[in-house]
Formats: C-alpha cells, sequence, structure tokens
C-alpha cells in the first residue's frame, strides 16, 4: 500500500443494493461523521460476483461502484461459516437465498445440511462465524479492505425479525438471544461488520 489516503467527512458511497447493509452501514458511518447513500439511490448496476474470496468480491464490488459513481466508495462482501459445513455457505451465502432473496429456505437449507452430516453419536455441529470484509476504494483503483469475524452457535428454529439474512440463526459468543432478536445498537457493538468498521475507523483517523 502507498500512502494512507484521507476522506474528508461527508456523504460516502454504500455499495451495497442489500437494504439490511444500508441500514446497518448508515448507522456505523454516521457515528464518525458521514452521510451514506446508497448504490440503488444513484441507480448503479449490480456487478456480478465473480471472485472465490470475500475480499475479492468486496475489491470488486467498491472499486465499480467508485469507478462508476466517479467518487469513494464502501463495499461489504460478508457471508455465514459453518463449521460443519467446511465454511459452506460462505461467500455463497446470499446465493443460498436464491433470486428471491428467500432467507427462511436459505437458513432451513443451512439446517438441513447440517443435520445431514449429524454424527453416529447424534452430535450436530453448530459452531459457526460471520465474516464482513469492507473494501473502500477510489475511481483510480486504489483499494484498502479490513476483515470482521465473529464466532458463535446456530440455533434452530430461527428467532426474532430483527436484523436480516442469517440474524435469527446465529447467537453470537457470550450471548443467548440471536442477533435477530438483539436490540440493533448491541448488534453493531460485537458484530463481524462492526470488527470490520473499526478497523475502517483507524484508518481513516490515522
Ligand atoms: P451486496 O452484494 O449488494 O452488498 P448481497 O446481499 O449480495 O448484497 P453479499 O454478496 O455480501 O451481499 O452476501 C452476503 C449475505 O450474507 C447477505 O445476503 C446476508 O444474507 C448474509 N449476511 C451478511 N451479513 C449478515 C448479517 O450481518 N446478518 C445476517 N446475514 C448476513
Amino acid at each position: 500500500m502507498t500512502e494512507p489516503r484521507k476522506l474528508p467527512p461527508g456523504r460516502l458511497l454504500a455499495a451495497t443494493h442489500n437494504p439490511g447493509k444500508v441500514r446497518e452501514l448508515t448507522d456505523l458511518l454516521s457515528d464518525i461523521g458521514f452521510k451514506a447513500v446508497s448504490a440503488g439511490e444513484l441507480g448503479l448496476p449490480e456487478p456480478e460476483e465473480t471472485a472465490d474470496t470475500f475480499q475479492g468480491n468486496a475489491e470488486l464490488k467498491a472499486l465499480a461502484a467508485a469507478r462508476g459513481a466517479g467518487e469513494p466508495a464502501l463495499a461489504d462482501d460478508s457471508g455465514l461459516a459453518c463449521d460443519g459445513l467446511a465454511g459452506a455457505p460462505g461467500i455463497y451465502s446470499a446465493r443460498w437465498a436464491g433470486g428471491s432473496k428467500d432467507f427462511r429456505a436459505a437458513m432451513q437449507k443451512v439446517e438441513d445440511a447440517l443435520t445431514a452430516e449429524t454424527t453416529a453419536d447424534g452430535e450436530v455441529d453448530r459452531r459457526a462465524s460471520f465474516v464482513s470484509v469492507l473494501s473502500l476504494a477510489w475511481p483510480d483503483g486504489h483499494v484498502v479492505s479490513f476483515e470482521g469475524i465473529v464466532r458463535g452457535q446456530l440455533v434452530f428454529p430461527p428467532r426474532g425479525d430483527r436484523g436480516f439474512g442469517y440474524d435469527p440463526i446465529f447467537v453470537p459468543e457470550g450471548e443467548t438471544e440471536t442477533f435477530g432478536e438483539m436490540d440493533p445498537a448491541r448488534k453493531h457493538a460485537m458484530s463481524h461488520r462492526a470488527v470490520a468498521f473499526a478497523k475502517l475507523k483507524q484508518f481513516l483517523a490515522g
């Protein structure tokens, strides 16, 4: 990396078409003096996620938006990685919900896949991580990335209607509520996205 770049507080393009992420990034950014504007609001297209890592996809999304809009853009690539499924659905977390983005079905798919891996002793490995990589890109192709991970346990059936995606089946380590039951401010204090965001914040302050 060359010299860290400064980003003056003000508007920042949140390069995501996921309304749950727009909400969370808007909250996180407003805490540090930025006003998020989403890729959807600017009419930017949704790039195809062709990379095979979270970072690769986050960078691809951030760069496409920064170049398309002619201003710095922040993207998030994230997902649920289950220990018992060798890290699946991982970078395919959104794709497990299908074209209709049906996360009830995606959560059921996770439960079914884990059940199919039940050991002879009747054990199911419910450990999982949520992973987020945040990438900040500039129109000239410069990009920086920050990763956050939170460990937890999966619970079935899903609980809570807050948050988005797989939140209703994920209980972070040391907690009893799922991310779907928890107050959003609490999720923001400990989530994978919050951990990645803290690193971004440090970079911006540096
Ligand atoms: P963008 O690419 O436009 O940002 P997307 O939904 O396609 O939107 P991803 O490719 O990063 O985003 O997919 C990640 C999926 O993982 C996302 O759709 C959620 O279902 C899930 N996910 C990520 N972070 C999550 C969180 O904090 N809580 C619950 N589910 C989450």
